[in-house]
Parts: C-alpha cells; sequence; structure tokens
C-alpha cells in the first residue's frame, strides 16, 4: 500500500545532521521510504491512503543499539549497597553483580525471561524506539545463553520492532569455571559460537574488556572464532580501566566499542580508521557516578561517528528511556542536541550494521519513523524522559503505543 505522510517537518538526519524539509511530504510503498522532500516538488502520486501528521517533526525512528534488556530479577538492592559505597567491583568480587543476575537468568524459563524483557522493551517503544539491540551474557553456558538468545528472536516477532541479537557469551566467568578463563574462552570458541550461530540465533559477538572481565588476548581469541563464522564484532571497552581494548577491536573492523571512558587518543584514531562507532552510554556512567568523561573533542576530531545507547541492564544502567540518554548525553557528555540525536538514530544503526537501511530518512530506507509534537528537535533531547505526544510509524505502518 502506498502511504503519502504530509503537513510535517522532517529532521532527515542523513549523514547524522538535522537536514530539516519543512513542510515535507513522505511517500512510503512496501514498508519503504519511496519519496521524500518538500511538499512543494511532489509530482502527483497515487497513494491509497493520505495522512495528514499536523505538523508534527519527523524523525527516524530511534536505534538503541546497546542493550541488556533480557535477565532475570534485578539488583535495586545492590543499588542500595553503592549508595552506602560499596563499589561495583566490591560487590562483583563478593559474588553479586553481573554473577547474580546469571543465578536469576538460569533459575527463569524462557516464558518468564519473555514476559519481564516485553515489558521493558515496551517501555523503550513508547520512547519511539523501532529497532534494538539485544545481548545474551546472563546465561553463560551454552543452553542459558541459547534461551536468551531466543527470547530476543521472539520479542522480534511478537512486538512491532526489529531486534539485533547480539552473544555475548564472554560478559563475565561463570562459577563452574572459576579460575579458568581460558578454558571458558575455548568453551566460547569450540562448542558455544558455533552452535548458537549454527541456531540462526546470533547477528553479532561481543565480550567485555576489562580486568573483571576478560583480557584483550582472550578477546582476540573470541574475535578470530567469530571472524571465522562470518559474524560482525562489538566490544564493551575501557569502562573502568584502559586496556585498549577499542583499538583491538578496530583491528577487528568491529561494528562499535562501547562504553570508552578511559579511551586514549590513539584508540580514536584508530576506530576512525576501521569505522567502527563509539557507543557512549551515559545511562552507565551515571549510574556508576562514574567521574572519567569519554574524550568528546579527540572522538570529534578524528572524525568517529558517536552513538547512544541505554545500555539498559540490571546492574548499571536500569535505564527504561532512551530519550532519557539523549539528555544525558548533551548533559554529562557535552554533545549537542543534534550529535545526540544521530547517535540514535545514523550512527546506532551503523553500530548494529544496518546503515545501508534504517537510521536516516531517505528514499530507498526502512520506512521508520516517528511524528513527534514537538516544537524544535532539539526538543527530544530536552524533556526528561516522559511520554512525548507522537504517532509511530514500523516499515509505513503506524503502530499504537
Ligand atoms: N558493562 C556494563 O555496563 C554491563 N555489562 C558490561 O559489560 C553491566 C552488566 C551488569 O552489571 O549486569
Ligand atoms: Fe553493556
Amino acid at each position: 500500500m502506498r502511504t503519502l505522510w504530509q503537513h510535517c517537518h522532517a529532521a532527515t538526519m542523513v549523514d547524522g545532521r538535522y537536514a530539516i524539509i519543512e513542510d515535507a511530504a513522505i511517500v512510503t510503498c512496501a514498508g519503504l521510504i519511496e519519496w521524500i522532500g518538500p511538499r512543494s516538488e511532489l509530482r502527483p502520486v497515487e497513494a491509497e491512503r493520505t495522512v495528514d501528521l499536523g505538523y508534527a517533526w519527523v524523525t527516524p525512528g530511534l536505534i538503541d543499539c546497546h542493550t541488556h534488556a533480557v535477565f532475570g530479577g534485578n539488583r535495586s538492592g545492590e543499588f542500595e549497597q553503592r549508595l552506602q559505597g560499596v563499589s561495583y567491583a566490591e560487590i562483583a568480587a563478593q559474588g553479586g553483580g553481573i554473577a547474580s543476575t546469571v543465578r536469576a537468568t538460569r533459575a527463569a524459563s524462557e516464558d518468564e525471561l519473555f514476559a519481564s524483557a516485553r515489558q521493558r522493551v515496551q517501555a523503550l517503544m513508547r520512547d519511539g524506539v523501532t529497532t534494538l539491540e539485544v545481548k545474551s551474557g546472563y546465561g553463560l553456558d551454552l543452553a542459558n545463553e541459547r534461551k536468551m538468545l531466543r527470547v530476543a528472536r521472539r520479542l522480534a516477532d511478537e512486538l512491532p520492532l526489529s531486534v539485533r541479537a547480539t552473544c555475548l557469551a564472554a560478559h563475565a566467568l561463570p562459577p563452574e569455571y572459576a579460575g579458568r578463563a581460558d578454558d571458558y574462552i575455548t568453551h566460547i570458541c569450540d562448542e558455544m559460537l558455533p552452535a548458537l550461530a549454527a541456531e540462526g540465533l546470533v547477528d553479532a559477538v561481543d565480550a567485555f574488556c576489562e580486568h573483571l572481565a576478560f583480557s584483550p588476548a582472550q578477546v582476540e581469541r573470541v574475535f578470530i572464532k567469530a571472524h571465522e563464522l562470518g559474524l560482525p564484532v562489538k566490544l564493551h571497552a575501557e569502562q573502568l580501566s584502559s586496556l585498549h581494548g577499542s583499538s583491538l577491536a578496530a583491528r577487528y573492523q568491529a561494528l562499535s566499542a562501547d562504553h570508552l571512558e578511559f579511551m586514549t587518543e590513539e584508540d580514536a584514531i584508530a576506530m576512525a580508521a576501521a569505522g567502527t562507532v563509539a557507543v557512549l552510554l551515559p545511562g552507565a556512567f551515571y549510574f556508576l557516578r562514574e567521574t572519567e568523561l569519554p574524550p568528546m573533542e579527540a572522538l570529534r576530531r578524528h572524525g568517529v561517528n558517536i552513538a547512544l545507547a541505554s545500555d539498559l541492564n540490571p546492574g548499571t544502567s536500569p535505564g527504561l528511556s532512551l530519550r532519557l540518554m539523549l539528555n544525558m548525553g548533551c548533559t554529562l557528555f557535552r554533545m549537542t542536541p543534534e550529535e545526540a540525536l544521530a547517535g540514535v538514530t545514523t550512527h546506532a544503526a551503523t553500530a548494529l550494521g544496518l546503515g545501508d537501511s534504517h537510521g536516516s530518512l531517505e528514499a530507498g530506507k526502512v520506512a521508520d519513523f516517528v511524528a513527534w509534537h514537538i516544537e524544535r528537535p532539539a526538543d527530544l533531547a530536552y524533556w526528561l524522559g516522559g511520554d512525548l505526544p507522537k504517532r509511530v510509524v514500523r516499515r509505513g505502518h503506524e503502530i499504537s503505543n
């Protein structure tokens, strides 16, 4: 069905810029954008349907390119501990942290994980999210990583949104492998990744490169296996210390390196050369009350594309609003509202390997967009969360929210 959407303004986000079209018209057909431009230049079209958007501002559908939305339990007790002065690393060393979510996730059935993840994902969707990444990484054995990734696939089957599933088996050391990290990496490479990839459950492979997780040498083994299986890689890097994981990620043409507070200028140069997107996660920075800022100037100077994401997870970023992350990206990291919006559209798409099909409003791209009843695009980064009035269109069809 061909639809003409008119009486709107558009921030197309082509090349990551607002690139504003005032009084725009958008023609969608078969789930794609067929034409977009000023209404005055629209040639007569045979549209089955014409929709008046009431001079709303249209942006691409928002893309949350880094979430751990599938997990059992929650960690508000640890939040209370941390407020009493216990650090994230200390909690992890006492068997809490990621390990406690692993226990809860292993104990949960697939249906239970789906039900809780669906609620969280629906909260993100109420914020205009039409594409989402979901990582595994709280199962840490074949059966439980499979269970998580199956829930990620099911979210896409049952909700009107696109989901990319990332295998993060190298997130933490499972208790069965205590003191044997290299053996766990071998298990990931020889058993888990080949099986999960063969089942079609994996779109990308991620790892956590940190003193309290895995070393660059261990991460590299995972990357080599991922490439053997034809899968792109991503990396949690430089969140709590500098191990140059982001340079390692760039050497493996990673789609993204994420967190990056402790990255160096050399890391930025390597990422720019490889086209690896910097995914910044201000929710985790805020929630852990970190003080080391990502090197924004170095990222800009070297032309690294910057994305923003929720990092939705129970330990470091229980963030259910991607627009709140826009505000935090601006307030905490000094991004401009334009950079922040590019970070959840154009560059987020690239961070998921979807840059050719998603993330901007242009002919040929998937017709995922949001018509916001706001005064200017910067309003999206201005309001602190909340449910802004809007209409959400996915693959050319309006979805209710
Ligand atoms: N970095 C993070 O912020 C999350 N994972 C990671 O590698 C935290 C996950 C958690 O604490 O449950
Ligand atoms: Fe994360």
